[in-house]
């Protein structure tokens, strides 16, 4: 079996700025090729959606003939946040597609250069159909750290990468550079939106200025599990669709407590990579 470590993609200046600022953006790192396995996998889970509502009496229309980037939004038009929320703020649904996209080379390659080539694909991974208008499309200001705060990984590198084009309209990412070494901040839980989610107080959030991160669906924006960022909410009439996955050294704590990971890439045991059936089968793969 062959290497599969490559030493990594991304140049000395993206790794500087990495190191510097917490986060790095990697405009168009994948195609649309690369992202389709992955779209299929939103397509079904909205197809499933969408019989759902209609069964349901709640639509009236399964909307089939409808543009993936309209589709889900039309789908909850006229129903409730609550109605959206049982299917989840975010999915971590076991599709191939999501399989594909984890394993995608050119995102291994890039956190590579981070963290080098023994990689485990962390079991926190969602894709996140941010539908217009809810409250419970905005994210509050946190680290990801607050979710796994008895976790000894350090880092973990969040992998966001939107499957449109994220802007400032539909409630792209915002992101406090240079605060990754920031200690885990008290968090609570936001209340508002339903959701959940952890949050911080704005006198938490110190002075350094916040930078909007609108780009092009198919980039990536790698950030350390300790940056402070949110998201607005969505005031377009498309679903701002993402994903965040999720990637740190194999010598971590796998976090079991979140799921089942996998071996994304080895060196030093490439026979031990996970395969889609692995991965399909919770098998863990870390060991
Ligand atoms: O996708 C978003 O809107 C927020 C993502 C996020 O907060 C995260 O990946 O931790």
């Amino acid at each position: 079996m062959s290497v599969q470590t490559t030493g990594g993609s991304l140049t000395k200046e993206q790794i500087d700025f990495y190191n510097e600022e917490g986060y790095v953006v990697l405009p168009h790192l994948l195609t649309e090729e690369d992202l389709r396995p992955a779209r299929e996998a939103m397509e079904h889970k909205v197809d499933i959606i969408a019989g759902e509502l209609f069964e349901a009496g709640l639509v009236a229309d399964k909307l089939e003939q409808r543009p993936f980037r309209y589709r889900l939004a039309e789908l909850f038009r006229d129903l409730t946040a609550a109605d959206f929320l049982k299917y989840g703020r975010g999915w971590r649904d076991r599709f191939p597609g999501y399989f594909h996209l984890m394993s995608n080379p050119k995102i291994l390659d890039a956190v590579e250069s981070l963290i080098g080539g023994e990689l485990f694909a962390n079991p926190v991974y969602n894709t996140r159909p941010k539908i217009p208008k809810i409250a419970a499309g905005a994210v509050p200001w946190h680290q990801d750290k607050s979710y796994w705060p008895d976790a000894n990984a350090n880092p973990v590198i969040t992998v966001w990468i939107p499957f449109v084009d994220a802007n400032e309209l539909n409630g792209c990412l915002h992101i406090k550079p240079r605060t990754q070494h920031k200690r885990l901040l008290k968090w609570h839980r936001e209340t508002v939106s339903g959701t959940g989610y952890t949050a911080l107080h704005n006198s938490q959030l110190g002075r350094t200025p916040t930078v909007a991160l609108p780009v092009e669906a198919g980039s990536a924006i790698l950030f350390n599990d300790r940056c402070l960022h949110m998201s607005t909410a969505n005031l377009s009439d498309e679903v701002r669709w993402s994903v965040d996955l999720r990637y740190q050294p194999t010598n971590q704590d796998p976090m079991p407590q979140h799921g089942i990971g996998f071996l994304a890439r080895s060196g030093k045991h490439p026979e031990r990579t996970a395969t889609l059936e692995d991965w399909l089968a919770h098998k863990p793969e870390h060991e």
